[in-house]
C-alpha cells in the first residue's frame, strides 16, 4: 500500500488517480463485431461464441431442463439466502416508487408527470471466476417492480457450454424468461440490434470486463441505452479510534478480492489504526483463497492520514468512490457532509458484503467518480418520466399571450398561430 500523510490539496488528484486503460484497440474489434451482427445475426454472434468463449452450439437459449437441473444444483440453505436477499431488495425498491406528481401552474393550465416502465430491458450477468448471480436480483428485482415487459439475461458460458447454477436458478426464481448462453462484445450487440433468436432490448444492465464496457458504450450509438459507464470497483473508508481495525480490514479486503484493478482506500486521522489495519490485512489475506487478486489490489491501495476532518471530508468528495464506508465517532459529520458517493455504509457493524447481497440497496453502482454525476441503479433506472398536460378555454387565455410573445421574439410564427387562432376562436365565441 502506498501511504500518506496530511497530503496538500494540490497532491489529493495525483495520489487518487484511478488506472486508465487504453480503449483505442479495443473499439475497432468492438466495431468490428457490431457491424457484423447487425449484418448477419446469429450466425456471427456464433462465430464469436466459438473464438472467444470455445462454445459452439446451434442454440443459445438455456432451455427448461438445464434450468430444471440448476435447480437441484443449489443447496436449500443457499435458496433460503437468495429468498431473503431478493425480499429485502423487493421491499427497497418497491418503496421508491413514486407517485404521480401533478400541479395546475395556472388557473387551467394542468401539468403532471407519470412513470413508465421501458418495455425491454437486457441483463449481462459475467461468468467467469466469480459468478455474480446477486448481480441478477439487484437488476430483475427492480425490473420487474418497474414493470418492464420482456426481461432478458445474456450470460457467457463455459467452455462446456454450462453456465453456473446459482445464476440459472436466480435467473428463473427473479422471473426472466430468457436467458442466453452469450457472452461479451458479441452478446451486447445481439442485444442491440435483435437477431433471429436474441431479442433486441431498450436498455442494457450489468457490469463486465473492458470488452463488454466499451461495447456497452457502442450499444448507445445505436440507440440503447445503458445503466452507467463501468469501471474497476472501489471502497474509500474512513476510519478513526473507535473503528475496529480487523473489521475495516476485512472491508477492504472484501472489495481488494474482486479484482487486482479494484480500488480501496483508507482514511484516517489515527496513525495508530493505519497500522493496525495493516496488521490486519497480512494476516487475513493469508486465509484467503482469491488471495493473490485480494493482495495485488492491497499493494495498489492507498492509506491517507488526515488530521483535519473537513479535509478528509473534502478529499472524499474529491474522489467520489462508489462505496463509502464511515467508522468514526463523528459519522453524522461524514454522513450529512457527503455530497459525491454510490452507497454509504454507517458504523461498526454495517460491512459493504450487506449492500453487496442481502441488505436491501442496490450495489450497481457508479465508479470511476462518476458518483459526481450518476446515481446507482435503482427503480428509476427501469422507468421513464412522461409529463402530460391539458389546458382549459380559460388556461389558455392566462397563458396564451405570454407564448405569442416569445414565439414572435423567437421568429417562430407558426408556434405564435398555434395559439393566436385558439384566442381567437374563443373571442369569437364570445368566450372571453
Ligand atoms: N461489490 C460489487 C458487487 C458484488 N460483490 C457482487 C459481491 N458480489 C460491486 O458493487
Ligand atoms: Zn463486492
Amino acid at each position: 500500500m502506498k501511504k500518506f500523510f496530511d497530503p496538500e490539496q494540490t497532491e489529493w488528484e495525483a495520489i487518487l488517480e484511478r488506472p486508465t486503460k487504453t480503449v483505442a484497440d479495443i473499439e475497432q474489434i468492438v466495431e468490428q463485431i457490431f457491424r457484423e451482427v447487425k449484418a448477419d445475426g446469429d450466425a456471427s454472434v456464433r462465430k464469436y461464441a466459438e473464438l472467444f468463449d470455445g462454445f459452439n452450439s446451434e442454440t443459445f437459449e438455456v432451455s427448461s431442463e438445464e434450468i430444471e437441473a440448476a435447480n437441484g444444483k443449489v443447496s436449500e440453505e443457499l435458496k433460503a439466502a437468495i429468498a431473503l436477499a431478493k425480499e429485502n431488495i423487493r421491499k427497497f425498491h418497491a418503496a421508491q416508487k413514486t407517485e404521480k406528481v401533478s400541479v395546475e401552474t395556472l388557473a387551467g393550465v394542468k401539468c403532471w408527470q407519470e412513470k413508465r416502465p421501458i418495455q425491454k430491458v437486457g441483463l449481462y450477468i459475467p461468468g467467469g471466476t466469480a459468478p455474480l448471480f446477486s448481480t441478477i436480483l439487484m437488476l430483475a428485482v427492480p425490473a420487474q417492480i418497474a414493470g418492464c415487459k420482456e426481461v432478458i439475461l445474456c450470460t457467457p458460458p463455459a467452455k462446456d457450454g454450462s453456465v453456473n447454477p446459482a445464476i440459472l436458478y436466480t435467473a428463473k426464481l427473479c422471473g426472466i424468461e430468457k436467458i442466453y448462453k452469450v457472452g461479451g462484445i458479441q452478446a451486447v450487440a445481439a442485444m442491440t440490434f435483435g437477431t433471429e433468436s436474441i431479442k433486441k432490448v431498450y436498455k442494457i444492465f450489468g457490469p463486465g470486463n473492458q470488452y463488454v464496457t466499451v461495447a456497452k458504450q457502442m450499444a448507445t450509438k445505436y440507440k440503447v441505452a445503458i445503466d452507467m459507464p463501468a469501471g474497476p470497483s472501489e471502497l474509500l473508508v474512513i476510519a478513526d479510534d473507535t473503528a475496529d481495525a480487523a473489521f475495516v480490514a476485512s472491508d477492504l479486503l472484501s472489495q481488494a478480492e474482486h479484482g487486482i484493478d479494484s480500488q480501496v482506500v483508507l482514511v484516517s486521522p489515527s496513525k495508530q489504526l493505519l497500522n493496525k489495519v495493516e496488521a490486519e490485512i497480512e494476516s487475513q489475506l493469508k486465509d484467503l483463497p482469491r488471495k493473490e487478486i485480494a493482495q495485488a489490489a492491497i499493494e495498489n491501495s492507498r492509506f491517507i492520514y488526515m488530521s483535519s476532518a473537513e479535509k478528509a471530508l473534502d478529499l472524499i468528495n474529491e474522489y467520489a468512490p462508489e462505496h463509502f464506508i464511515v467508522c468514526t465517532s463523528k459519522n453524522d459529520f461524514f454522513v450529512h457532509g457527503i455530497i459525491n458517493a454510490g452507497s454509504v455504509f454507517i458504523g461498526n457493524y454495517t460491512p459493504e458484503s450487506a449492500g453487496d447481497y442481502a441488505s436491501g440497496t442496490n450495489h450497481t453502482l457508479p465508479t470511476n467518480g462518476y458518483a459526481k454525476q450518476y446515481s446507482g441503479v435503482n427503480l428509476d433506472s427501469f422507468t421513464k418520466a412522461i409529463t402530460f398536460q391539458e389546458i382549459s378555454a380559460e388556461g389558455i387565455q392566462n397563458i396564451g399571450s405570454s407564448i405569442e410573445l416569445m414565439a414572435e421574439a423567437e421568429g417562430l410564427l407558426a408556434h405564435k398561430n398555434a395559439v393566436t387562432l385558439r384566442l381567437n376562436q374563443l373571442k369569437s365565441s364570445g368566450n372571453e
